[in-house]
């Protein structure tokens, strides 16, 4: 159909990009302080992200930039994607509102049924972790109760559980947490209030460690910004790439929200 496509026998997976905002300098900033961004070094590390999805056999899809968007390249936050459905969020921050447009041309041309969180609902696609049926989505940060309500109404038909988790301490959910193929939640102390939510959880040397893209198998994508959990996931038995993201890092973003991963249906 539409939304997966085979390739040599090989499932495609697609991944949305959008480009760095040439205003990415002017980033919204929650817990850190403004550092200078190096826009055209932000370019750089955002191409190397790309090319790491394509040689793991992701295609990436650039939906159109939005350079009025400072944050638009954290294009994670724009939408939930869910089996055949994807819920174009309510970005908690009213200046991000205007991201959504251009990413929902996007998804929508690739098939997928569309949805929406409504006011007074308030949801940001980072604050959404997802691992088989249960999808654990933070609440107090960027997304409101009413935000997780709506989503879980919507997604409740396809068969997923949502699970709301506290947030306070960072910006979004996947700030602090992302979770393995195995299911094992990746997590840092002092960032999460309640790991035990979790089933299984993971402990991690650095912050920044928390936050892993699944490529495929057992290959994760992790920021440079982490080598000791690359190494405790190396000794695991994971083939970890590293990316150097540190001009989004100065504005809170991570690996998980530079993309949008569509695993097909
Ligand atoms: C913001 O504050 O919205 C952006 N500067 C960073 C968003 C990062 N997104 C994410 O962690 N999912």
């Amino acid at each position: 159909d539409g939304r997966t496509r085979q390739t040599k026998g090989v499932l495609q997976q697609r991944a949305l990009v959008r480009r760095p905002s040439a205003r990415l300098a002017e980033g919204l900033l929650t817990h850190l302080e403004r550092q200078p961004v190096d826009v055209p070094w932000a370019v750089e590390q955002w191409n190397d992200y790309r090319q790491v999805l394509h040689d793991h056999g992701w295609e990436t899809i650039e939906v159109p930039a939005a350079d009025e968007c400072p944050d638009g390249v954290f294009i994670e936050d724009t939408m939930v994607v869910y089996g055949d459905m994807a819920v174009i969020s309510r970005p908690g921050a009213v200046e991000r509102r205007l991201e959504l447009p251009g990413a929902e041309v996007a998804v929508r041309a690739l098939g997928y049924r569309l949805a929406r969180i409504t006011e007074p609902g308030t949801l940001d696609g980072g604050d959404v972790l997802k691992h088989g049926n249960t999808v654990w989505v933070g609440v107090g940060g960027r997304t409101n109760a009413a935000g997780v309500e709506q989503l879980a109404d919507l997604l409740r038909p396809l068969g997923a559980e949502v699970v709301p988790v506290p947030v306070e301490k960072v910006l979004h959910l996947k700030s602090a947490v992302t979770a393995l193929p195995d299911g094992a939640v990746l997590f840092h102390p002092g960032t999460i209030d309640d790991p035990s939510v979790f089933p299984s959880v993971l402990e991690v040397p650095e912050p920044e460690g928390a936050h892993v893209v699944l490529l495929n198998g057992n290959r994760l994508l992790i920021a440079a910004s982490a080598p000791r959990t690359a190494e405790l996931l190396s000794q695991r038995g994971y083939d970890v790439s590293s990316v150097d993201i540190s001009e989004f890092e100065k504005l809170e973003g991570c690996v998980t929200c530079l993309s949008v991963r569509l695993r097909g249906v």
